[in-house]
Formats: structure tokens, C-alpha cells, sequence
């Protein structure tokens, strides 16, 4: 990234040292996992393009449409409803999360115990090095697992903007009418912010937009039930988690194009790897960028990644809103519909999630699913047992991870991956 960005980074109170250092480990991580693959399709120059640029170009766009008086807003979870933000004129952003930096620092403020995911949010912020974070003139948190709802206590002594959503818990009227509510509540909010009052128009507009980037990450995902696959989970991947920081127009464009690559692939029968290697689903906590250790573990053991059912995946991009509503609060009825179906493993009972495992590891036709849980998160940690139980009864093979973003179980993780990998080659 160019270094005429510092004086843009140093505008932010960002820490200009510990950010280049951050951007080298990130910058060789790519390198090394993304730009080493082989046969990549030609449209994920674009991705490589944006990874190279994601603290640079998108943080100037970001901060032009801030001069324009646009607000941004940074959320850390997918059940901040991106159809609102761009309804009241704003822009949202995914927050980073996938990377350790300022451990001890965190550990000062979060028990050692904490998920990676959490320590992750307070180490961009304590180490002054999320030009997105920095960016936000509203970060928005949410009341999802405990963790995150006991840290966004502290994190509202870190920075002055910081707005919580009540979320339930459970999937019953009640819980339905608390989110309908938290919408509303929130819908204010972006109203206040940016003074711009949500119409039935803006709101229709904002709905179309979202959908459009999850129909063309579907149409990418149905692409990858081809055998052979013709692009990698890492790649796919990277797709999901750009999905939270490009603009939104362009983006769609951008996996669109890539679809219509991997549509000729298919004819002319062209994969990534080749036929009938092992396929994978993964399942369980979210990977955010940078965290790519699993799946470049899987994909360099002999395996390929076919779907994710995770909310950097399709558990967030699942459905669509519907936006034949003529009036606001049939919209906002429709977003909260959306919404409600999404499976984190934060509500309770949750057997819609199993049932989405199984359909999907059926539908991409894996011959195994590996459920990825970080460590001391206890929402999919303790959901991962009776995943298991039910893939392994309808003879769907399981094998249940937990790790952290650090490097020093790698050579043990893939010692793991490699034998599940022959297992479900037989
Ligand atoms: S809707 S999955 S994005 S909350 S890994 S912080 S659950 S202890 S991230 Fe999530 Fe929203 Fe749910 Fe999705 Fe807690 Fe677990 Fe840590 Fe987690």
C-alpha cells in the first residue's frame, strides 16, 4: 500500500508504526495463502486488488463520502441491518476482527479467556491501527453472547460513539417483537445521525441494494456444487468477507463477473482442483479478515472447501428481505422477518442451524463437515456436540476444531485435518 496514505492514517490518531508492521504480516499472510494458489479465476484480481487497498483506497473513498456529509457506521455482527444504514444515507462497514495485536494490552482490560473475536475488537482499537474503526461516527454493538455483551460495557469507555442492540434469544413472538423494536429503535438512530428521515423509497432502495450482494454470493455458492469446484473455498472466502467493506454496487458487479467466469469453467469442465477431490463444508464461528488458517489448512491438506455456514458465509447472507411492502412499517416488518432467521448459536433452541448444516452438506455435496469453533466460545463450542451427533447419525462425517488466531497449533491442526481428510476419502 502506498505510503502517500500516512498523512490520511496520522488524520485518523491512528499509530502509523504499529499500522505498517500490522500491514506486513498481513501483506505476507496474502502472499502466502492467496497469491500461491494455483488456477485462480482471473476476476479475483479484483479481490486481490481490494485486500491491497483495504486500508488505503476504500478508507479514502470512505472518508470523500464523509466530506459529502455521508456517515459511516462499523457494526461487528450481521444482524445490524445494512438495508436501514444505506436507507438513512450512510454507509456500514464490517469491523476488523480476524487478527491478534496488542495482546497485552487487551489483557488488561478482557479475561485471558475471552474468544479470539473479542480480543481481536479491542486489540484494532487499543493498538490505534482499524482505520474503519477509526473511521465510524457510530459503532454499533449488539447483546449477542455473553462475551461480546459483557466487553461492549468496557468498549463504551474506549470510544464515544459506541450505540448497543438488544437482540433475544429466543425465536418466539416475543423475541420477534424485540427485534422489531431494536429495528425501530436503531432506525431512529441512523436518522439522528445522519438527519435524514427513512422513506418507503430510501428504505425499498436499501433493501434492493443488500439483496443484490446476496443473490450474487448465492449464485457464487451454487457454482461451487459443481465438481470439479471451480474456485477455492479461500477465494470464496475472501468474497464473503470483502461483502463487508466494499462498496456494495460494485461489489455485486464485481462476483457477478466472477460467476459468469466459473460458469464457462464449469462447461468446459475446469476446477480449481481436480475432480473428485475431498470436499468440505465448514461450519461453526465466523472467520473474519485475516483469519485464514483453517481453511488454508484444509485446502493445502489435500481438500477443498465447498460452503461455509457461518455469518461470513451463508448463515448471513441466507435469505433475502422482501421489498413488495408499501409502507414503512411493512418494510421494517420485512427487514425484521430477514432478519429473525438468522441462526447464530446465540439463540435458544436452535435446531434450525442443524438442519441448515445438513441441508447445505447435502446440497454441496461434502463428504464431510468440519465445525470450527474458537476457543471460550461457549455459544458454538457447546452447539458442536449435538451437530455432530446429528450429521454422524445421517452417516455425514464430523470432526469438531478448536483454535485460536495464533500460529503455534498449526502443524497439530493439520496433523488433525490431514487423517479426517483421508477418513472421508475411503
Ligand atoms: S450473528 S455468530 S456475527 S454474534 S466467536 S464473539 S459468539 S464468543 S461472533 Fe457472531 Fe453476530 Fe452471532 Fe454471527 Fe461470541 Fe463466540 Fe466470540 Fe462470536
Amino acid at each position: 500500500m502506498s505510503n502517500d496514505y500516512a498523512p490520511m492514517w496520522e488524520s485518523l490518531g491512528m499509530d502509523l508504526k504499529a499500522h505498517d508492521a500490522l500491514l506486513d504480516v498481513l501483506g505476507q499472510g496474502y502472499q502466502d495463502i492467496y497469491l500461491a494458489q494455483k488456477n485462480r479465476p482471473e476476476g479475483m484480481s479484483y479481490f486481490d486488488f481490494v485486500m491491497s487497498e483495504v486500508h488505503g483506497l476504500r478508507i479514502k473513498e470512505l472518508l470523500d463520502e464523509k466530506k459529502q456529509n455521508r456517515k459511516i457506521i462499523g457494526s461487528y455482527c450481521v444482524f445490524v441491518p445494512e438495508e436501514i444504514v444505506l436507507a438513512g444515507g450512510a454507509t456500514l462497514v464490517g469491523l476488523c476482527s480476524g487478527a491478534d495485536f496488542a495482546i497485552e494490552d487487551v489483557e488488561k482490560h478482557l479475561p485471558r479467556n475471552t474468544c479470539s473475536l473479542i480480543k481481536s475488537s479491542f486489540g484494532f482499537k487499543l493498538g490505534r491501527v482499524c482505520p474503519y474503526l477509526e473511521s465510524a461516527d457510530m459503532i454499533v454493538g449488539e447483546n449477542t453472547c455473553d462475551g461480546k455483551k459483557k466487553a461492549y460495557e468496557t468498549f463504551a469507555g474506549m470510544v464515544d460513539n459506541l450505540y448497543v442492540m438488544d437482540l433475544p434469544q429466543v425465536k418466539s413472538s416475543q423475541g420477534r417483537s424485540l427485534l422489531k423494536k431494536e429495528f425501530e429503535r436503531f432506525k431512529t438512530a441512523v436518522e439522528e445521525l445522519t438527519g435524514n428521515k427513512i422513506t418507503v423509497d430510501t428504505l425499498k432502495e436499501g433493501i434492493k441494494v443488500v439483496n443484490a450482494k446476496r443473490a450474487a454470493l448465492h449464485r457464487l455458492a451454487t457454482l461451487r456444487k459443481a465438481d470439479p469446484v471451480p474456485i477455492s473455498g479461500l477465494d470464496a472466502l475472501l468474497a464473503n468477507q470483502v461483502f463487508f467493506y466494499d462498496n456494495p454496487a460494485r461489489f455485486t458487479e464485481s462476483v457477478n463477473k466472477i460467476c459468469d467466469e466459473l460458469e464457462v469453467r464449469i462447461k468446459e469442465n475446469q476446477g480449481v482442483f481436480p475432480a473428485k477431490t475431498p470436499r468440505i463444508l465448514i461450519s461453526g464461528c465466523p472467520m473474519a479478515v485475516p483469519n485464514w488458517k483453517l481453511p488454508w489448512i484444509i485446502e493445502t491438506s489435500g481438500a477443498v472447501i465447498v460452503g461455509e455456514e457461518s455469518c461470513v458465509g451463508e448463515r448471513g447472507t441466507r435469505n433475502l428481505t422482501d421489498d413488495s411492502g408499501q409502507s414503512l412499517d411493512e418494510l421494517m416488518e420485512a427487514v425484521t422477518d430477514r432478519y429473525f432467521k438468522v441462526d447464530c448459536a446465540i439463540f435458544t433452541p436452535n435446531q434450525k442451524r442443524s438442519d441448515h448444516i445438513v441441508e447445505m452438506a447435502k446440497a454441496y455435496g461434502a463428504n464431510g463437515v468440519i465445525h470450527y469453533g474458537l476457543q471460550f466460545c461457549q455459544p458454538y463450542i457447546m452447539e458442536s456436540i449435538p451437530v455432530e451427533n446429528t450429521l454422524e447419525n445421517l452417516g455425514i462425517p464430523c470432526m469438531r476444531i478448536e483454535t485460536d488466531y495464533g500460529m503455534e497449533d498449526m502443524g497439530q491442526l493439520k496433523t488433525r485435518v490431514e487423517a479426517f481428510i483421508e477418513q472421508i476419502s475411503d
